[in-house]
């Protein structure tokens, strides 16, 4: 499945689109199946089903562990950097993680959890959390992980969603100078969730926790009760195998999922391809297990390439802002996978925190989960990859399961701020607003795919209706992906962004509509919209327009402060917004449609040119909004 010169990349490219099943079918012969699939691929874009593999046996696990554990035992598949520095790292060779997830596998299946059942996991960055994972995967288990940075309720939505049976979390977590109760905030969650009979509970901070009789049970103590020995399940390759939630343009998140055998097969692929990972190479992907990246980067696609994946526990800015660098030069990090806004925020501190730094073993820089500006980019290129190092813009989403659209490290020829040419097996298309194809260079579109990948989206937990609307109703015969795009002279891809009413706050996706919910269950609050705006770190900001009931002239400042703590209840801290104007309308048409375009405009702070007001139903309404707005002048 490697690729390794251009040509070859030319080659495979052709071969995946002339002949898309013989081109996967021989990828997914490098892995281990109990038995063989029936058919390689089964799809209906329009009912927006798509099989691969079917009928084909296997487990991730016995790909990601076992094989490894005969071939390179004693290699160290995850070292672990803990959030204080001066606390040892920790290394976890194949064989010692193989017997960990055995060991909690069994825990599992001792607290009642069978194949088919959903698991949800709330625990912060630490060893544990990828055992948790896999240990899920090994017994045929759903797993569904939840951020560490979602609340009570955001944790409560999702348990209830896909009515998980049991809860894995910590007593608490480490990140920064901060300690964070996790134990505590699944309490809170567990009061309106029935169907969860079960919460294993890992000691980490030794915060103090109450336990429930019956119900809460140890970690180390159940590891004491079981073996090691533990049989993977048999699964099917279109057995689901976790759920992931993320933010749609409605309503509430939605529960992404994938499967067994097209996810392993395409986590791979990606992770050796785009990063051209070679023996002995430390992978470092800052993300957190709790977002898809997390998922493919960190956890399978390094381990089923049998690589040593870096987990890091706290944040760039602890104890300081050279952090990174720190672990950089410690572990040797020779891939360094990471968001744009990470970048941003750490060019702020200058050049200081690289001081005696050794950085000399990076060899690949990645780049993933929002559009990156030229300057970060260059800062990046020239400041951390001393001009040697080329950078992989990644693009690609939840619902993808792994990378589409990217350079291969080394093979494609970079260009700034563009993730350049789709891999092999990946068939994009740019379409106008009528869906027609967009064809030729210099063109800018809505960006779909035409072709299925063994990595897409499977289904919409318990609302299949709801992926279909979502991501194949809109353009028939096509995955739409809510981005648009630009294609240049050369052919090179440039994603410019949602053009749907999804935020990309500091690379976490977050929907409007969610956080107007949340706004709007503030007490006195009678509607709310809320718009992004261009934030020099985060990428987006979130500018909310909020109507009172009472005019809030006198407590502006208190009644703001309230609303950002309903948001943070509700949802999580990361959905908190920027900026709230208090406004006594919304330009709505005569439909009651809120025209958001409007809105977006002001919050950018281009009030010049706001276009055709003449629909509006009441056109005062936005001289009102233009004069009290939250710009910067
Ligand atoms: C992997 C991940 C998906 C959305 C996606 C797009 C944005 C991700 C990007 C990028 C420009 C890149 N996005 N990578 N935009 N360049 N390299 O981030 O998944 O959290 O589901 O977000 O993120 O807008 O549609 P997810």
């Amino acid at each position: 499945m490697r690729i390794r010169t251009f040509d070859e990349y030319q080659a495979a490219y052709n071969h995946s689109v002339e002949d898309p099943e013989g081109f996967w079918a021989e990828i997914a012969q490098e892995f281990q199946w109990r038995k063989p699939w029936k058919k390689v691929l089964q799809w209906n874009f329009e009912k927006a089903e798509t099989k691969w593999f079917p009928g084909g046996k296997l487990n991730i696990t016995e790909n990601a562990l076992d094989r490894n554990v005969r071939e390179r035992p004693n290699y160290p598949a995850i070292i672990w950097e803990p959030n204080d520095p001066n606390e040892p790292s920790v290394t976890f060779t194949y064989k010692m993680l193989h017997e960990y997830v055995c060991r909690f596998a069994n825990v599992l299946k001792s607290n009642g959890v069978q194949k088919g059942d959903r698991v949800c996991i709330y625990m912060p960055m630490v060893p544990e959390l990828a055992v948790a994972v896999l240990a899920c995967a090994r017994i045929g288990a759903i797993h569904s992980v939840v951020f560490g940075g979602f609340s009570a309720q955001s944790i409560a939505d999702r348990i209830n969603d896909s009515a998980c049976s049991i809860v894995i979390t910590s007593d608490g977590a480490s990140r920064g100078n901060k300690q964070i109760p996790m134990k505590d905030t699944v309490d809170d969650a567990l009061i309106g969730c029935p169907t969860v009979k079960k919460v294993i509970v890992l000691t980490h901070t030794r915060t103090a926790v109450s336990m429930l009789k019956g119900r809460d049970v140890w970690w180390e103590a159940e590891m004491k009760q079981v073996t090691s020995d533990c049989p993977a399940e048999e699964m099917d390759a279109e057995d689901p195998l976790f759920i992931l939630y993320t933010s749609g343009s409605t309503g509430k998140p939605k529960g992404v999922v994938h499967t067994c055998g097209g996810y392993m097969v395409f986590a791979a692929y990606t992770f050796q391809n785009v990063f051209q990972y070679e023996p002995g190479d430390i992978h470092f992907c800052t993300a957190d297990i709790g977002w898809i990246t997390g998922h493919s980067y960190i956890v399978y696609g390094p381990l089923l390439t049998g690589a040593t994946s870096l987990m890091f526990e706290g944040v760039p800015t602890y104890p300081d802002a050279g952090r990174f660098w720190d672990i950089v030069d410690k572990h040797k990090v020779n891939i360094l996978y990471t968001a744009p806004t990470a970048i941003r925020s750490l060019m702020g501190f200058g050049l200081q925190p690289l001081e005696g730094k050794d950085l000399s073993s990076l060899r690949v820089l990645g780049s993933v989960g929002e559009p990156i500006n030229e300057e970060a980019w260059h800062w990046y290129n020239e400041h951390i990859g001393k001009g040697n190092c080329p950078i992989v813009d990644t693009w690609w989403q939840t619902e993808t399961g792994g990378i589409l659209i990217s350079p291969l490290a080394g093979i494609t020829k970079t260009k700034p701020t563009y993730a350049t040419l789709p891999l092999p097996g990946v068939q994009p298309i740019l379409v106008d607003e009528n869906g027609k194809e967009i064809e030729g260079n210099g063109v800018s579109g809505n960006l779909c795919i035409k072709f299925p990948w063994p990595g897409i989206i499977r289904t919409t937990w318990g609302d299949h209706e709801r992926c279909r609307t979502n991501y194949f109703a809109a353009y028939p015969g096509l995955y739409f992906t809510g981005d648009g795009c630009l294609r240049d002279e050369d052919g090179y891809y440039r994603i410019t962004g949602r053009v749907d009413d999804v935020l990309n706050v500091s690379g976490h996706r977050i929907g409007t509509a969610e956080v107007e919910n949340a706004i709007n269950m503030h007490t006195g609050v009678v509607e709310s919209a809320v718009v992004g705006y261009p934030h020099d770190i985060k990428g987006q900001g979130i500018y909310a327009y909020v109507i009172t009931e009472s005019d809030p002239d006198h407590e502006v400042d208190l009644i703001r402060r309230d609303i950002l703590a309903t948001v943070s209840r509700i949802i999580g801290p990361i959905a908190k917004p920027d900026k709230i104007q208090f406004v006594k309308g919304l330009p709505k048409t005569r439909s009651g449609k809120i025209m958001r375009r409007i809105l977006r405009k002001i919050a950018e702070g281009d009030v010049s040119n706001l276009g055709d007001t003449s629909t509006l139903l009441d056109p005062s309404v936005v001289d009102d909004i233009k004069s009290g707005a939250l710009v910067e002048v």
